[in-house]
């Protein structure tokens, strides 16, 4: 079956995704999606989720890069992704990198280069995180109040590489490289005007220079339609054994999971899958047929209905 990634080019998270599928050595579909709301031909597979990338496999849809990689990894187990022994601090550092480093770094980058972005995306963002939408001056002034923090996190970065580490977490490759890899991407993936916060640390340059060399694998581009047919004409696979927390609702009540901090459109339908580190639920789309939509454990809310 083959792996689809709805995407766009300037996605940082996206970047991530195609990065590790170019570890991988996968192949891959790519289907370009908006990069702001409304995404009319991505929420009838995800049933509501709109933050980018998602990964489609026939009937079935995995959202968010936390639970993207493990599905690579369970296709495609080597190269790992998850190394024994090095997994649990990975896992650590790569929350780091995206819950305290990559939320300054994003709003560092944006005011910097406001004069570069697409017109529509601040108004977006905002709505997306429930925020008013800032004027320019707001914009820049956040910017100048973040960039501090994306400095004096940094040479955690050169400090994590040195000591003859050649990888984030440690002597082979696991999620934290990813994970740290793409803050760092974003900072001069729209232009150079932030390269100099990266002049001071050679280990970072090197170590990046690695990653970029992973690549993304092989592409090839899918309309959104053929996406829409592929899910229609295909079965969900049957959801692996649950191994659900006291807490969890039981299998097959209905459900609704959203992300717990931003983009937080919820998703219903009939639970099928709980464990520890993944949820799925079960809905059913006029057009397409049933879909199983799958969420990380971690970072999502999941209520019974
Ligand atoms: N925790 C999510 C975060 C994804 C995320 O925030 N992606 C950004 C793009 S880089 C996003 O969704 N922005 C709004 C959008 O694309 O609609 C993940 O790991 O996939």
């Amino acid at each position: 079956m083959e792996l689809i990634l709805h995407h766009y080019d300037f996605s940082n998270y996206a970047e991530k995704a195609r990065l590790a599928l170019g570890y991988k050595g996968l192949a891959w579909r790519g289907v370009i999606i908006p990069p702001v709301a409304p995404k009319p031909d991505l929420t009838p597979l995800t049933g509501g989720y709109r933050r980018t990338p998602v990964l489609q496999i026939g009937a079935d849809i995995f959202c968010d890069t936390r639970l993207i990689l493990r599905e690579l990894e369970r296709r495609k187990p080597q190269p790992s992704l998850y190394p024994a022994g090095s997994t649990a601090l990975a896992d650590m550092i790569a929350y780091w990198a995206e819950h305290q480093f990559f939320r300054p770094m994003s709003l560092y980058v944006s005011g910097v280069n406001l004069d570069l972005l697409p017109p529509d995306l601040q108004a977006d963002r905002s709505r997306m995180r429930d925020l008013p939408l800032p004027s320019a001056k707001t914009v820049q002034r956040a910017a100048t109040r973040n960039a501090p923090f994306v400095r004096a996190q940094l040479p955690f970065i050169e400090a994590l590489l040195s000591g003859g580490h050649a990888w984030i977490a440690g002597p082979q490759v696991t999620v934290a490289d990813f994970a740290v890899y793409h803050p760092l991407w974003f900072m001069t993936a729209r232009s150079q005007r932030l390269a100099h916060e990266l002049a001071p640390y050679p280990r970072i340059a090197d170590w990046m220079e690695r990653m970029r060399a992973f690549g993304h694998g092989t592409s090839s581009p899918m309309s959104a339609e053929e996406a829409l047919d592929v899910a229609a004409s295909a079965q969900p696979q049957t959801p692996r054994a649950s191994n659900p927390f006291d807490e969890d609702p039981p299998l097959s009540r209905h459900v609704r999971i959203r992300a717990d901090d931003y983009g937080r459109d919820p998703v219903e339908g009939e639970l099928v899958l709980v464990d520890a580190d993944e949820i799925a639920l079960r809905r059913s789309d006029p057009r397409l047929g049933d879909i199983v939509v799958h969420f990380p454990r971690l970072g999502y809310d999941l209520r019974q209905m």
